[in-house]
């Protein structure tokens, strides 16, 4: 089968031919309908030999969805056929974290050579994935391939932010997204979808906003000197309750903590590696909070399924060939991709 692997660290990815995996015990084997492809993907493939705690080679792709080939001898939970995404932070499978299908807090991440599916074990940016067992599958039902792959990432990861900070976010109150790209632009939906907040948008560039309106948000704007006044005067003055940053940035995270109003909130998701200062006595709001969720449960991931089947989320893709992956590499790299890109086995 064909699969876009990390043959060794410092080199560009490479569509190669490798055994399709045979399934053992609990073992799931996935026929790869659709891939997405992360920043976190570039990431990887940058990182330097001994940055990440993986093993290269190994496949990429932690976006994944399709449906199920071959079941191992242990197989139990889904059957030959059911379509299916991949929930992606795999775990050690045995901590309490992962037993309530919280594998992206695993407690013993720390001990792991990955993180996850295409992220140090092999990935779905391939013809076949290999899935340690049914607990990491949900059902998509009719749900689209190029829909349900982005929805295990970027729609989980959004999604769980705003879960996180869902007590500030009712009747009156004020969210702001600062990135309407892949992550940014599901998250507007979903507060739209799941919360009574006021939507406003922030971005650099005039399609994201664009982008932002045709995704709910009841204000865009480009990130300027003023924006935080801009901001607090469209939250009616007292300042946003919650800010979801999906760049990450130093003038993003400060521009943030300006807009925010006393007891307000922020998610930092993007990694950017900005840095704000925490002190006291200091300028930030009091009462301020700051979370850094990470990815997303799986239950969440079946909500979030749930949300898009309802119509409630729509994904804006750019889809490329498998064999194109390479040329998806290059345009996610130049800012190119409008929302996500994902890859389909040609
Ligand atoms: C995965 C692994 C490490 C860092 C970040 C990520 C995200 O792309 C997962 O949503
Ligand atoms: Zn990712
Ligand atoms: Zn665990």
């Amino acid at each position: 089968m064909r699969a876009v692997r990390l043959t060794a660290w410092g080199q560009e990815p490479a569509l190669v031919e490798v055994e399709r995996p045979v399934p053992r015990e609990a073992e799931v084997l996935i026929r790869v309908e659709a891939a997405g492809l992360c920043h976190s993907d570039v990431h990887v493939v940058d990182a330097a030999a001994g940055a990440l705690p993986y093993r290269a080679p190994f496949t990429l792709g932690h976006e994944v969805a399709g449906h199920v080939a071959v079941l191992g001898p242990g197989a139990d939970g889904t059957t030959i056929g059911e379509r299916v995404v991949v929930h992606g932070p795999w775990g050690c499978g045995s901590c309490a974290q992962c037993a309530a299908g919280r594998d992206n807090y695993c407690d013993r991440r720390g001990d792991l050579s990955w993180h996850g599916v295409g992220l140090g074990r092999d990935g779905g940016m391939a013809d076949y994935v290999l899935v340690p067992s049914a607990r990491h599958l949900v059902p998509i039902g009719d749900l689209s391939a190029d829909q349900a792959a982005p929805l295990s990432d970027a729609g989980l990861t959004s999604y769980h932010a705003v879960a996180g900070l869902r007590y500030s976010l009712g009747e009156g109150s004020t969210a702001v997204v600062i990135g309407v790209g892949g992550l940014g632009h599901l998250a507007v939906q979903i507060l739209r979808a799941t919360t009574a907040s006021r939507v406003l948008a922030v971005d650099i560039r005039d399609e994201s906003l664009a982008l932002a309106d045709r995704s709910g948000a009841d204000f865009a704007t480009l990130l300027q000197a003023d924006t935080a006044r801009v901001l607090r005067k469209r939250s009616g003055g007292v300042g946003v309750d919650a800010v979801f940053d999906f760049v990450g940035s130093t003038a993003t995270l400060e521009m943030a903590t300006a807009a925010l109003r006393p007891s307000g909130e922020l998610a930092l998701v993007g990694s950017g590696g900005g840095q704000i200062n925490v002190r006291k006595p200091g300028f930030l709001p009091p009462g301020f909070r700051l979370s850094l969720p990470f990815w997303g449960t799986r239950p969440e991931l079946a909500e979030v399924i749930a949300l898009a089947r309802s119509g409630a989320l729509r994904v804006e893709t750019e889809r490329f060939p498998l064999s194109a992956a390479p040329r998806a590499f290059d345009r996610l790299r130049q800012g190119q991709v409008r929302g996500r890109a994902v890859l389909v086995p040609d």
